[in-house]
């Protein structure tokens, strides 16, 4: 038996992190593919409360960034329903592109905080997203949470990110592609940047274990950002910025069921999708599958094998 959640499902059409257009459709992508009722189904309370707006926003400074006002005006909203929503539940938040992190986790971090606890990220990605405000070439502030997380300086237009999660609290899973100015900058932290080399290697679970169990020592919370693009295009074609060579199915249902089996997650991100580059809706299926796995679907009940 285990332990059952109040989740609480959090809409987020951002779609201003970059200029390709489509992930406002995805909060209503997952909805289709049925995300409540796969987890209601393994015994969770969810209650989904719609969409969150941005805030309208004061600054409309010139930059050579994409919609930089819009985007400040999402993350002081999405921070607060995040914060709230820690209080109570298990938040996912349904994006949306990963500029939603810049809010969520900005949210979720000062929960953290106020509990006294310490505040651990699993960035699931083809991409570090290690970029400021001043490093990025493309403009595209979905390439930058990471950045602001952990306290990276030039975020100035953004809300003061008071408690910076700390480098070594990082693991990123799943990159193949990642810029010189993010690989030059990661090189002085702590984070811990697992590339598909190393996957191939030793395999994912290795990497994830160590990880798990460094949150658990140090009784952390657990935030968890699933970009679609951690996947192989071939298997999760709906996102904007496909990598070739990445995570398989397998190897993505087995990180989220290790996340299960941990029972240390407190809140999820899922980003990125871009229905309008769906293939019959499979990749928002895959998501919805992965999601489920995160939350305690199984094939058998664990210790006790079928066949043993
Ligand atoms: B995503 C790139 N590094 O900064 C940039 O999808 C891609 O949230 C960022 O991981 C990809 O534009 C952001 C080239
Ligand atoms: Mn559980
Ligand atoms: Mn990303
Ligand atoms: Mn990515």
């Amino acid at each position: 038996m285990t332990a059952t959640h109040a989740i609480k499902l959090i809409g987020a059409p951002m779609d201003c992190g970059k200029t390709r257009q489509g992930c406002l459709m995805g909060p209503d992508a997952f909805r289709t593919a049925g995300l409540a009722s796969a987890l209601q189904s393994l015994g969770h309370t969810v209650d989904d409360l719609g969409n969150v707006a941005p805030d309208a926003n004061a600054i409309a400074e010139q930059s050579g960034l994409v919609a930089l006002p819009e985007t400040v005006g999402w993350t002081t909203a999405l921070a607060r329903v995040a914060e709230t929503a820690m209080q109570d539940s298990l938040p996912v938040f349904m994006g949306g592109d990963h500029a939603l992190s810049l809010g969520t986790v900005l949210g979720v971090a000062r929960h953290a905080a106020a509990q006294d606890r310490p505040l651990f990220v699993l960035w699931l990605d083809a991409h570090t997203d290690f970029h400021t405000p001043q490093s990025t070439s493309s403009g595209n502030l979905h390439g930058t949470p990471v950045g602001y997380l952990t306290g990276r300086t030039g975020f100035h237009d953004f809300p003061m990110f008071e408690h910076p999660v700390p480098c070594e609290n990082v693991t990123m899973l799943g990159l193949r592609s990642v810029d010189a100015p993010e690989r030059a900058a990661l090189q002085d932290t702590q984070i811990t940047g697992i590339d598909m080399r190393a996957i191939d290697e030793h395999g994912i679970a290795a990497p994830l274990a160590q990880f798990l169990n460094k949150v658990r020592r140090a009784n952390g919370l657990l935030h968890v950002s699933l970009d679609v693009d951690f996947l192989d295009p071939s298997v999760a074609p709906a996102v904007g910025t496909t990598v070739p060579g990445g995570a398989t199915v397998r190897e993505a249902h087995l990180v989220m069921e290790m996340l299960h089996d941990s029972a240390l997650m407190t809140s999820l991100d899922l980003v990125e999708l871009n229905p309008f580059l769906d293939e019959r809706g499979r990749t928002a299926q895959l998501m919805v599958d992965l999601t489920a796995s995160a939350f305690g679907r199984t094939v058998f009940d664990r210790p006790t094998r079928a066949f043993a």
